[in-house]
């Protein structure tokens, strides 16, 4: 049995995807309704245990919250620049969250992006349903309405309330408590023992090609022009500057990820400068928090 395991967690913006991180997890990070700064809100919750199994949650940002910024592309570039750096060690299952209700096209974009696309389907996936306060038992939703969904290949389906504060807090910390559970069971008894790399040593893909892969992907659910893909045999780098991006934009997006920086065009001896940013920039950017 595995002893540590990753979870990504994804889905729609404002579907609830940190209360469900926080509740699992026991913090308090905000959710809905804090100002959105220019770095991507992609987060990491340092494990915690579970019976003896140490789980990590990665809280992702919508996918389509990347096409409602100022500046598209930028955004959309280093937020997948973001998720690229934390799949580097791998994931053990996805999360898809949802808020229990009718089944939008959002709903089957973000799965196609992150399920079939970019961990292609080697990743078991659970479904997590919040908003389903008013089911008597809430697993009640699932049971009605399990039909919808039998074009996605989720391990799982899980009707849960992850909503707190105002009048009914009372009332929504014993249900949150339960969803809690209900969670925790089926991570436990669906996440992979071993996580699935997406690139890097051993996957034959590097962080590069990878990351060229899922902008496509992205921009062809966003439906973006042609012209906007990477080339093939074109770096991440130029791609960026090609297509617009301001270099400082470009530079902070490989900056968040070291494995792009081979990627630089650096005058100078060849290679040696380039590693020792990358060992030096690695050393910085790798740590993360709790
Ligand atoms: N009624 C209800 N509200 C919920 C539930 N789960 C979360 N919420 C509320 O939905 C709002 C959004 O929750 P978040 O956790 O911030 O959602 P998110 O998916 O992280 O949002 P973004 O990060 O902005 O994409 C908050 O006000 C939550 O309290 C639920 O099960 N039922
Ligand atoms: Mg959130």
């Amino acid at each position: 049995m595995a002893e540590h395991v990753r979870v990504l967690v994804f889905g729609g913006t404002g579907v609830g995807k940190t209360s469900v991180c926080n509740e699992l997890a026991g913090r308090s990070r905000p959710t809905a309704n804090d100002a959105q700064g220019v770095t991507s809100k992609t987060h990491i919750y340092g494990a915690f245990d579970y019976h003896g199994l140490a789980i990590e949650l990665i809280d992702t940002v919508g996918l389509h919250e990347a096409d409602s910024g100022t500046v598209p592309a930028e955004n959309a570039v280093l937020q997948l620049a973001e998720l690229l750096k934390h799949s580097r060690e791998g994931f053990n299952l996805l999360i898809h969250v949802a808020k229990a209700g009718r089944l939008t096209k959002q709903h089957q974009e973000d799965y196609d992006f992150f399920v079939n696309r970019m961990t292609e389907r080697k990743i078991p996936t659970l479904l997590v349903l919040t908003g389903c306060e008013n089911e008597r038992p809430m697993s009640a939703w699932v049971d009605r309405n399990r039909d919808h969904y039998r074009q996605f290949q989720y391990r799982e389906m899980l009707g849960t309330c992850f909503a707190s504060g105002g009048s009914l807090e009372n009332h929504f910390a014993s249900l949150r408590e339960e969803s809690r559970d209900v969670v925790l069971k089926q991570i436990r008894n669906t996440a992979l023992p071993k996580s699935v790399r997406l690139y890097g040593e051993g996957t034959g893909i590097t962080a590069s090609e990878f990351l060229a892969k899922l902008w496509n992907n992205f921009a062809e659910l966003a439906g973006l022009p042609a012209k906007l893909r990477v080339k093939t045999n074109e770096s991440v780098y130029s791609f960026m500057k090609r297509i617009g991006v301001p270099k400082k934009i470009a530079d902070l997006a490989i900056q968040h990820l070291p494995d792009l920086i081979d990627y630089i065009p650096l005058p100078g001896p060849k290679g040696l400068i380039k590693r020792g940013i990358k060992i030096l920039l690695g050393k910085i950017l790798v740590g993360r928090d709790a």
